[in-house]
């Protein structure tokens, strides 16, 4: 087939909802930018092991931690998952962490914000794993097969890593008043961050628009913020916390809750490596990727080994 028909081959398969295969033909610019999103996505499940896995050590009984511990895997089998849906665009893994950890890549806005106490804990599980099933749901009907793939296993994860973070804040806003005060704090300090996480307001966002027609995402940000502040704001209700968002209002002809603006400059600011933790995170996903050095090194031997062997017999 010449490159005209493969297109047309291209723009029928996303036409008619079916998936892109690593071995079709895709437009050059489908392929960037899925390898961009992916491995954005993928950095972010890395280095969100960072704000939690900072209170394994310190967690108030075996019960949490054996909890917490679980999750903070998950994340990190999330990341292999994704990096390995954007190895079958020809990139490499390597090449992508060395992107990251030189700041050539982002990753999720939302990790460069500190963990001050452990209802950050349950309100990362509540509102920011939220968010994210919001985000992502919708993913696993992407048009690229193995990121689609990736995100339904993925999904699964993020539901019990939400409703664990809703199940600590349950006990905590049942408890004493420091505890409930503890809760109230933590939702105070990540609400506008996690409304963040969806990305820039639809008219400055430029990447939706050819996402959407290509079928990588569904919705706009805007569209999946709103979601997710129409879902919170019953369970907010529930837990008995108040949303920072004097703004914050049923809005019955829309049938949504209307909300404030987040502050976007403060956005553009994080993206841009000036976010209260960016240095802190990127110098110890730096660290740690030093210290496995000698780990690739071992596997790599012990993979060459086990191909001349399989070769000589
Ligand atoms: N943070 O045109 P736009 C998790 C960038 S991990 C940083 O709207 P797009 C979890 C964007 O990349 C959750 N950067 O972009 C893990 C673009 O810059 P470039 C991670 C952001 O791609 C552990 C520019 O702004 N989830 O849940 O159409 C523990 C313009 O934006 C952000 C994903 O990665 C941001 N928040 O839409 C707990 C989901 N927002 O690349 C939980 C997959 C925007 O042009 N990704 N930017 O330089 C997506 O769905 C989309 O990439 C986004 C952005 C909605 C995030």
């Amino acid at each position: 087939m010449d490159e005209t028909a493969l297109a047309a081959h291209f723009d029928a398969t996303i036409a008619g909802d079916q998936r892109i295969e690593p071995r079709d033909w895709m437009p050059e610019a489908y392929r960037r930018t899925l390898i961009r999103q992916i491995a954005q996505h993928a950095h972010s499940e890395i280095i969100g092991m960072q704000p939690e896995g900072n209170w394994i050590r310190r967690a108030p009984s075996l019960r949490r931690k054996a909890i917490l511990l679980a999750k903070v895997q998950d994340e990190a089998g999330h990341g292999l998952y994704l990096y390995a849906a954007a190895e079958t665009l020809g990139v490499d893994r390597e090449e992508l962490t060395e992107k990251l950890i030189s700041g050539r890549q982002k990753y999720s806005s939302i990790f460069n914000y500190p963990t001050l106490s452990y209802a950050d804990v349950g309100v990362i599980g509540w509102l920011v794993d939220g968010a994210a099933i919001c985000n992502q749901v919708p993913l696993c009907r992407c048009s690229y097969g193995p990121y689609a793939r990736a995100m339904v296993r993925i999904c699964k994860e993020e539901s019990f890593h939400q409703r664990q973070g809703y199940e600590l804040l349950l006990a905590m806003v049942n408890g004493t008043d420091a505890q409930r005060e503890m809760v109230q704090e933590s939702t105070n300090r990540f609400w506008w961050p996690s409304l963040m996480m969806f990305g820039p307001p639809d008219g400055d966002s430029p990447n939706t628009r050819q996402s959407m027609d290509w079928g990588i995402k569904r919705h706009t940000n805007d569209e999946l913020r709103q979601r997710f502040v129409d879902m919170t704001v019953p369970q907010a209700e529930a837990l008995g916390v108040t949303l920072p968002d004097p703004g914050l209002r049923w809005n019955a002809e829309r049938g949504h809750y209307d909300f404030s603006e987040p502050d976007w400059d403060e956005f553009k600011a994080v993206i841009s490596g000036s976010g209260p933790c960016n240095a802190q995170r990127l110098a110890q996903r730096r660290r740690a990727h030093e210290e496995g050095a000698w780990v690739r090194a071992a596997a790599q031997a012990y993979a060459e080994k086990q191909a001349s062997r399989t070769a000589a017999a």
